[in-house]
């Protein structure tokens, strides 16, 4: 396993159909957070095909890998940091972004794949 654990990421990679729940942490703690919501970013030729997602606090990016090859994403920030495993062809990858703030996502092994991520407060405690 290359995944980190870090605290309040949850980071779930499914594997030749068995689901593998790497780390999952008390997220939910404090108030009432409205419904999470999935956004799906495809990779395919090498790229995302998002540039960019804007999200809130809470919700899950799915990462499909649509190439015939290898894809491995990370993140890395003050306070928010995941390392997939290795992410096979037709294998997802969800990201679960507990934090409001920005991201940039990008692939360990296409140096040039970048999705930046926005990630807003949840929709409960806007004002
Ligand atoms: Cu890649």
């Amino acid at each position: 396993m290359m995944a980190r654990q870090k605290p309040g990421v949850e980071l779930r990679t499914h594997v030749s159909g068995k689901r593998v729940v790497l780390l999952m942490a008390a997220v939910v703690s404090i108030g009432s957070v409205g419904a999470a919501q999935q956004v799906t970013v495809v990779q395919k030729n090498r790229e995302f095909a998002k540039a960019r997602v804007a999200i809130a606090a809470g919700d899950t990016v799915r990462f499909t890998n649509e190439d015939e090859f290898l894809h491995q994403i990370y993140a890395s920030s003050p306070g928010f940091t995941f390392d997939s495993d290795e992410q096979a062809p037709g294998e997802v990858v969800d990201v679960k972004f507990p934090y409001p703030g920005e991201y940039d996502v990008r692939c360990g092994i296409h140096p040039r794949m970048i999705l930046h991520v926005s990630v807003g407060k949840p929709a409960a405690t806007k004002r």
